[in-house]
């Protein structure tokens, strides 16, 4: 039987978007540094920073987190051999930690600390033959490193070091007869990875080569009877989709396909009493999950929420000084 819907019948009580308490629930995190959510984002640490940066830059609240301690930190995982960027400090360079660092400085507006050359060096050295990316130096393949090596050249305004027509050719090869996109050539279609295809497309100016009603309606299945989106048919609901199929939505022009005021009801009722939002109401929270749904209400135009562009998954005003 399916689970979809699930919370349908709890309480229709939506509160008000409790900005104060995600503030604190960020600051925690980053002051109490031996917390069980911090335990968990270690081998992750880089992009829990940003999914952090991020939430707060959109309440518009960035210096409630210093600044310069980040900063000295984010170089800390940084390979001065191959320009990449780890996950955490000591760890091996990987593309994804490379672009949340490429992400962080750009939040802070500090790009001119980086060694861009290096930088482009080690997402060369990612692209493969065939036009796909590698995450790291042991080789796995995967629409989400496409993506990730495009948004990192495009933030340090250097699109062009790579091969940008093999890379959408691959990227073109993922899709599926519905309109979809997989992690790689065959695989099933997935928002997540949908999300990395349409930003890759749309960083590239090459949407036109895809067929937008059939995976704008793709899209628009996943939200369910409880306002929430999915990842793919027959899966439950789940706030970061809000994030993956919503912004992929907004470069497809779309978003009017949906039903907003369901699904900022669904988010609302994610949020912690504690602070944090968490993936289904009454689940424990994280930043991963305040982040998206702080994005996906941000991209809903939600009152005093900066907003945020689909494509560079960072505020309008950060994108405007990358395009300057
Ligand atoms: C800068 C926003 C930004 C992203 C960087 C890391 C990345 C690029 C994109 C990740 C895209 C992705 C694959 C997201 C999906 C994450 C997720 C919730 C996976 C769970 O997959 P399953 O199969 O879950 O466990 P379902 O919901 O299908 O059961």
């Amino acid at each position: 039987m399916s689970t979809e819907g699930d919370h349908e019948e709890e309480s229709k009580a939506v509160g008000p978007l409790t900005a104060a308490l995600h503030r604190e629930h960020i600051k925690q995190l980053y002051e109490k540094k031996e917390s069980f959510e911090m335990y968990m984002l270690e081998h992750r640490k880089i992009s829990g920073v940003y999914w952090a940066l991020a939430s707060l830059q959109i309440m518009d609240c960035l210096d409630d987190l210093p600044k310069e301690e980040i900063v000295e930190w984010v170089f800390k995982t940084y390979d001065k051999d191959s320009g990449g960027f780890g996950a955490n400090e000591q760890l091996d360079p990987q593309l994804l930690s490379t672009l949340s660092a490429v992400q962080i400085l750009a939040i802070y507006n500090e790009l001119d600390r980086l060694d861009i050359e290096k930088v482009v060096e080690y997402i060369k050295s990612m692209q493969n033959e065939d036009g796909s990316f590698s995450g790291d130096q042991w080789g796995e393949v995967d629409t989400r490193f496409s993506y990730g090596a495009l948004l990192c050249l495009k933030i340090m305004n250097r699109l062009e070091d790579v091969d940008v027509d093999k890379a959408i050719d691959y990227v073109l090869r993922c899709r599926n007869f519905d309109g979809g996109f997989g992690c790689i050539p065959g695989a099933e279609s997935h928002a997540g990875q949908i999300f990395c295809c349409v930003g890759a497309l749309a960083l590239t100016k090459s949407l036109d080569r895809i067929d937008v009603d059939l995976l704008g309606w793709w899209l628009s299945e996943r939200q369910l009877p409880c306002g929430g989106f999915n990842g793919r048919p027959d899966k439950k609901e789940d706030v970061c989709y809000s994030w993956w199929v919503l912004s992929s939505m907004a470069m497809l022009g779309k978003i009017d396909w949906i039903d907003r005021e369901k699904l900022t009801e669904f988010i609302l009722q994610c949020q912690s009493p504690d602070g944090g939002i968490a993936d289904r109401p009454g689940d424990i929270p994280d930043v991963f999950h305040t982040f998206f749904g702080l994005g996906a209400l941000s991209l809903m135009d939600f009152p005093d929420l900066k907003r945020i562009d689909p494509k560079y998954a960072l505020v309008t005003e950060v994108v405007e000084l990358i395009e300057m």
